[in-house]
């Protein structure tokens, strides 16, 4: 016992024989993340720790010796950056596959399950507390983390690595995230994209900052449309007519948008000086913000009214709540189909088909639960999209001129805002230095938290999700520049905090993303999505939809029929800007023009 003892505080002093760091006598081991593959440290007094590395297919003081399977399976398993490679390219490979139904169920349940299984289910830490606890499981009014928090007695906020003090935000921001000149997404991501992103995460994104940015508003932790419908009942009940299962809704030049807050009194913010009937009445207080988000409330809102006149031609029957409450549950399985096969397919840049097809987990053990965390939060801020200017119908509009300015929507309509917004292209978001001046504070207020919360050091997060750490600044950037800026800033590469290092790590070929935000991004993205109710076999059947035509709406639903079928001329509706087919086939992106 004694020996094995020796042996462990021997094996983490070790790598400290090669630094300047002097006294290291009652520092926390765990300060020093010392278990790998998922071990949990447990410190024992001052001095001793011990790694529990139960079921983690690993062994030793640290974890750090494989069982034979462990082995094998690292062994064989490809790189991330490989199976990018393979998937993004090779398009009549991924055509053929995608084509052959049991091959392609087969891939698309791989990625489920091998996505989902990284996502501990039920959720394990939150920001309070660095071990398991009943409170931390219970409490939902936080989010939860993936990784604890770092001890609060450790030297450094990362840990051990590092500086005392980590670098001043504000600089850090202005220094390396700031644009200087708008990067345009290489996968020709557009601003439907990005306003989409931001009105669907919006929903289970709902920081109290009243109380901290470890709690959240939305107690639902999922895809619950709470942002059409309101987080309360009494919200949703000012939003509703309570005939026919519709919302309240006001007609102006023949077209449906939301109600004003005269007509739905809830609470909303605008800016004081805008009068009542300007304001619009939506599920989320927040979506006066931007057209766009006005703009997809509308579309939403529409889609509600028409789901419940074609479920109340089947069902005349029907009472307005079951009509309500039906329509939702259309509403939320065609806003998972629309994420998973036209946003995800669109940002994953994949080119073999991905598809909405919750029976594919009905075999496996799958838990349909899910609770929001805070690292997906802070993985989603991705404000690099935003432009520099919005040109809607050829007018520029400044942030100043855009923000809370809810004529826009009126003015333009529905149909020729998502065509604007379909041809304008978003910023790339991994890479640095593309974040608008007028957005910046936001991305500030992220690393802020991230402190504040004690975010444990990207490495460690590259880790957890069966990614090498980077070994330098260099290997994180791609270059040497901006690299040797941040060693300076930094002092060690383990000591880079896990949001800048997301927008700063390289981006892959031709990607809106480095590979970090994809790793990590997705088996929380898959999670939410598969783990919804609805997708569970006691849900998933027409009945649940008010039968077949209601479940053919959810499983025949795309971002275009969204827009289509609730406005009266289709426009040109997508998340990437309009394609030119060249000579070899291949598709290519092309500027944004002003003609159709
Ligand atoms: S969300 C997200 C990735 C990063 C964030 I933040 C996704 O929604 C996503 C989900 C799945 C995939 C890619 C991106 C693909 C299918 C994959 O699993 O690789």
């Amino acid at each position: 016992m004694e020996a094995a003892r020796v042996a462990r505080v021997i094996l983490l002093l070790l790598p400290l024989c090669f630094l300047e760091v002097a006294d290291t006598t009652g520092i926390n081991p765990c300060c020093y993340f010392p278990c790998q593959n998922k071990g949990v440290c447990v410190n024992f007094g001052r001095e001793d720790y011990e790694c529990d590395c139960t079921r983690t297919g690993y062994y030793g003081v640290n974890c750090t010796l494989p069982y034979f399977w462990s082995r094998v399976y690292t062994i064989l398993k490809p790189s991330p950056s490989f199976l990018h490679h393979a998937l993004t390219h090779y398009k009549w490979f991924w055509d053929i596959l995608s084509n052959i139904s049991f091959i392609s169920d087969t891939l698309m349940r791989l990625v489920l399950v091998a996505r989902s299984n990284m996502i501990p289910s039920p959720p394990t830490y939150n920001s309070d507390y660095n071990y398991i606890t009943w409170e931390g499981y219970a409490n939902v009014s936080y989010f939860t983390r993936l990784l604890p928090p770092v001890p609060k007695d450790c030297p450094t906020p990362t840990g051990t690595r590092g500086y005392k003090k980590p670098p001043d935000a504000e600089q850090l921001a202005e220094e390396f995230l700031l644009r200087r000149k708008f990067i345009p997404d290489p996968q020709g991501s557009n601003l439907m994209f990005a306003f989409f992103a931001q009105h669907f995460t919006h929903q289970f994104f709902r920081t109290d900052f009243d109380r901290g940015p470890e709690f959240t508003k939305a107690l639902g932790h999922g895809v619950d449309l709470t942002h059409i419908y309101g987080s309360s009942l009494e919200r949703q009940h000012h939003l509703r007519i309570f005939k026919d299962g519709k919302l309240k809704y006001q007609v102006v030049n023949g077209e449906v948008f939301p109600p004003s807050v005269k007509d739905a009194p809830i609470k909303m913010k605008y800016p004081s000086t805008l009068p009542e009937e300007k304001r619009f009445a939506i599920g989320h207080d927040l979506f006066g913000l931007l057209p766009g988000l006005m703009m997809y409330a509308t579309i939403w809102l529409r889609e509600h009214n028409r789901v419940c006149d074609i479920l109340k031609e089947e069902h005349p029957t029907w009472s307005d709540e079951q009509l309500f409450q039906t329509t939702r549950l259309i509403l939320i399985g065609e806003t998972i189909k629309i994420v998973i096969e036209d946003y995800v397919q669109h940002l994953s840049g994949y080119n073999f088909k991905l598809r909405f097809n919750p029976e594919l987990l009905f075999k496996e053990h799958f838990q349909y639960r899910n609770r929001i965390a805070i690292e997906f939060n802070h993985l989603y801020h991705w404000h690099p999209l935003m432009p520099d200017t919005f040109i809607v119908k050829g007018q520029e509009f400044s942030y100043k001129d855009f923000l809370f300015n809810t004529e826009v929507l009126l003015d333009i309509g529905v149909e020729d805002l998502v065509e604007s917004f379909s041809k304008q292209r978003a910023g790339r978001v991994s890479g640095g230095k593309n974040i608008h001046q007028h957005v910046l504070k936001v991305a500030i207020g992220v690393i802020e938290h991230g402190r504040k919360l004690r975010l444990q050091p990207f490495n460690e997060y590259r880790k957890w999700f069966g990614l090498t750490p980077y070994k330098s600044f260099q290997e994180l950037t791609g270059e040497t520049e901006v690299a040797a800026k941040l060693e300076k800033l930094y002092g060690h590469i383990d000591a880079i905090e896990f949001f800048p290092a997301l927008l700063l790590e390289e981006p892959q070929e031709n990607s809106i993303f480095g590979e970090s935000i994809v790793e990590m991004g997705a088996p929380f993205s898959l999670k939410g999505l598969m783990g919804n109710p609805i997708c569970s076999p006691e849900y998933w059947k027409p009945s649940t939809f008010g039968g077949k035509t209601g479940f053919d709406i959810v499983n025949t639903a795309t971002i275009q029929k969204l827009v289509c079928l609730n406005v009266k001329k289709c426009p040109y509706v997508s998340f990437h800007v309009p394609y030119d087919i060249d000579s070899d086939g291949e598709r290519e992106r092309k500027e944004p023009s002003t003609e159709l």
